[in-house]
């Protein structure tokens, strides 16, 4: 034996490798979180396989290849010398390469865009006499994680589009997981799922030239609607404020469906779900959703992460409608199986039974928002479906659909969608399986593995299907009869509506029309809104310059449900965002003041200046300036106030470097443009002092509603408060006053 007892290898080089450099210092290592930790995986005899550890993503100080292989090196290939081609023996590269290639999994076929958070929903127990589900007992709290989502766009493409938004929310209840998969508009466009990819084919882009991107206002669209009328019902809402959401926060949520509850003794009753935001329901105007999508195409996703990193949760009221379960299943002749159709909440109030707060953004967008699988299937006992025959399509697409987008039928080992109840199925093996099971006997009835699992009755806590009696039927491709009303509830919704919001109806109708370039598309829809209300038929004619035809159908009146308007009603002003126009000139301890009343309020305050750092220098007392006349624009702000040097309007010398008196002197174009657009938009203008004179200069009125001018920051803030509990100052659009 030679004394070293290292192998000598002849002609290699001597001495250490040389030390790595690190451009910054290795740390500690974050711990796993619990998600990140290995499914769980039980044998079917019921014996944990300890869940192994590789699952984990992201541990150590020390890069590693996929198989834990430490690395000195990921910033260069191994070449054949450093001028030299690359071989094909570099593993590192290959995995890297190869990883990135395959980063993309196909987006959602709908609903491709999204953002989600985690969060609570705590029970009421106000459903426990009518619903078994133990998550809807009095004072059970169950994780929740929601993803909010337009319709038709491309996974990048822009948030405030004019679209349906989808409202999903996956409950983790101990008795499995229950995703009620919802949209912010309680009616659907077609009857039968039949017809989905109809809709779907007809709303997306254009399939030779693929535009236009995540909008409605095209030909295929008003084609597919105009001739199939059952859609007339979600499109009006769609035309409707309530297709351009001020925020994912601010929207109500709809089931959409009758589903069926049922209690311990196995009685049932029918219910339509609904979100109700405390923050209130508001939306935007046209012209700013437009604005947004170009200067912020994220502002939806924005605005939710932001709300939940400072601490402001948005919380909904999760409510019921509940209808006896007879067996027509018709209510006040509103047949409950048809999903274009809602329930006034005046002819069924929504009752209260849980609260949830959105108190978490996801770690990870992919790995959450973008994997998360929803199903309407994914039910628990106490809820069931009915047999709305687009639900019953649903109940076959979901779980179809996360096959090919997540690649295998072992999705729900994805962290985000692992159950919180224990899993014992005999699901076994497939693509992507992470769960080592053990055990022989994945099947039953066996007696290799112990008999197990077992099978519970309902007092175990099974699900078991409601035992609904199915009429002796033929069996034929048809609708009831009492679905071939398709316009009593379009012009319902209309004339629930303030003129204010007619006329946003009218606009939508006007414009998405005016794009498309069909005049027998533009004329069949015109004679779908004579059939739904002819005044709203002639001023979206007269728009279009084209005949308002006469209506062919003898539609019924319904009771107008005034619950169906955003206006008239105050909310709650916190998380609302007000942009504090201010210079060098302005008073800065009042600017400080009026930040934190609103601060105190629960409004973001946001100091916009001409440029950025901090007002009134670095030194103490500085204030820091959030926006600058670069990067602000009237459409982040739900009010905007002008900040004065203190003195009154009328003796001031400066302000801004508009002049008191000197409209327009020599005032920013960009604060022009802020506030005539904010103004424009019927948002809450205040002013103090000097700064009176910026307003004018945007040749704003003096006596124009909504708009708050004083002496001091004190007069001025709180009734800027007041007028954002309304959202904006509605007497400014013109219909309010023709
Ligand atoms: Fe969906 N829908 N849908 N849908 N839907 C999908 O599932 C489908 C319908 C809704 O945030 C897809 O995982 C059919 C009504 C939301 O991940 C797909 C029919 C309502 C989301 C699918 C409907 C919805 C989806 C695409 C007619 C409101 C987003 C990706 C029978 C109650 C979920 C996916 C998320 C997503 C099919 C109708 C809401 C293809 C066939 C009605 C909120 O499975």
């Amino acid at each position: 034996m030679p004394e070293e007892s290292a192998i000598n290898i002849p002609g290699a080089p001597a001495g250490e490798p040389p030390a790595v450099v690190e451009p910054t210092t290795p740390r500690e290592t974050l711990p796993p979180k619990p998600d990140q930790q290995g499914p769980e995986a039980v044998s079917p005899t019921g014996s944990p396989t300890g869940a192994p550890e590789h699952s984990r993503a992201q541990s150590g100080q020390y890069l590693t290849t996929a198989q834990g292989l430490r690395l000195a090196d990921t910033d260069h290939s191994l070449k054949a010398g450093p001028r030299g081609p690359i071989l094909l023996q570099d593993h590192h590269l290959r995995e890297k390469i190869t990883h990135f290639d395959h980063e993309r999994i196909p987006e959602r076929v709908v609903h491709a865009r999204g953002a989600g958070a985690h969060g609570v929903f705590r029970s009421y127990g106000t459903a426990a006499n009518i619903t078994r589900a133990g998550f809807l007992a009095k004072d059970v709290e169950t994780p929740v994680f929601v993803r909010f989502s337009t319709v038709l766009g491309s996974r990048g493409s822009a948030d405030t589009v004019r679209d349906t938004r989808g409202f999903s929310t996956k409950f983790y209840t101990d008795e499995g997981t229950y995703d009620l998969v919802g949209n912010n508009i309680p009616v659907f466009f077609i009857q039968d799922g039949i017809k989905f990819p109809d809709i779907v084919h007809a709303a997306k882009p254009h399939p030779d030239r693929e535009i236009p991107q995540a909008q409605s206002a095209h030909d295929t669209f008003w084609d597919f609607v105009s001739l199939h009328t059952e859609a007339q019902a979600h499109t009006m809402w769609n035309m409707s404020d309530r297709g351009i959401p001020r925020s994912y926060r601010t929207m109500e949520g709809f089931g959409v469906h009758t589903f069926r509850l049922v209690d311990a003794e196995g009685a049932t009753t029918l219910v339509k779900f609904h979100w109700k935001p405390k923050q209130g329901v508001h939306s935007l105007v046209w012209e700013e959703a437009q604005i947004i999508n170009g200067m912020d195409p994220d502002f939806h996703r924005r605005d939710l992460a932001d709300a939940i990193e400072a601490g402001a949760y948005p919380e909904w009221e999760l409510g019921i409608q509940t209808f006896p379960d007879t067996e027509d299943q018709m209510f006040e002749g509103i047949d409950l199986l048809d999903p274009t159709k809602f329930v006034p909440e005046e002819l069924a109030p929504v009752q209260a039974i849980g609260l949830m707060t959105l108190n978490a953004n996801p770690v990870n967008y992919f790995a959450e928002t973008e994997q998360v699988a929803f199903h309407p299937g994914h039910l628990v006992p106490g809820i069931d479906v009915t047999n709305d025959p687009l639900l019953q399509v649903r109940l076959f697409s979901y779980l179809d659909t996360q096959i090919s987008r997540l690649g295998g039928p072992n999705f729900a080992q994805i962290p985000i969608n692992r159950p919180q109840a224990p899993v014992n199925d005999m699901l076994r093996d497939g693509m992507h399986q992470t769960a080592v099971h053990s055990g022989v006997a994945p099947y039953r009835p066996n007696s290799l593995d112990g008999g197990c699992p077992f099978k519970a009755g309902a007092d175990l806590g099974s699900f078991v299907d409601v035992p609904e009696a199915v009429a002796e039927a033929i069996k034929q491709r048809k609708n009831p009869a009492s679905f071939d009303d398709h316009f009593s509830q379009p012009r319902l919704f209309f004339r629930s509506l303030t003129p204010v919001e007619q006329d946003h109806v009218i606009q939508a109708y006007t414009f998405e029309l005016g794009k498309c370039y069909e005049k027998p598309v533009r004329e069949r829809q015109l004679l779908a809104l004579a059939n739904i209300d002819a005044s709203l038929c002639a001023a979206v004619a007269r728009g279009l310059g084209l005949p308002a035809p006469e209506a062919t159908e003898d539609v019924p009146d319904a009771q107008p449900s005034p619950a169906l308007s955003q206006l008239g009603k105050t909310w709650p002003v916190a998380g609302r965002v007000v942009g504090i126009v201010a210079d060098g000139s302005s008073d800065l301890e009042a600017v400080r003041d009026a930040r934190k009343a609103l601060d105190d309020a629960g409004i973001v305050p946001l100091v916009i200046a001409p440029a950025g750092g901090t007002l009134g220098g670095e030194s103490d007392g500085g204030i820091p300036v959030q926006r600058t006349y670069l990067t602000a624009r009237s459409t982040e702000f739900d009010a905007v106030i002008v900040a004065g040097s203190g003195a009154p309007a009328d003796d001031a010398e400066q302000g801004l470097d508009a002049k008191a008196g000197d409209p327009g002197a020599s005032l920013d174009p960009r604060v022009v443009l802020l506030l005539s657009e904010a103004f424009r938009h019927a948002k809450a203008i205040g002013a103090w002092g000097s700064g009176s004179a910026g307003v004018d200069a945007a040749s704003i009125p003096d006596d124009a509603a909504g708009v708050v001018r004083g002496d001091t920051a004190e007069q001025v803030v709180p009734q800027i408060q007041e007028l954002l509990a309304a959202h904006r100052a509605w007497e400014r659009f013109p219909a309010a006053t023709s």
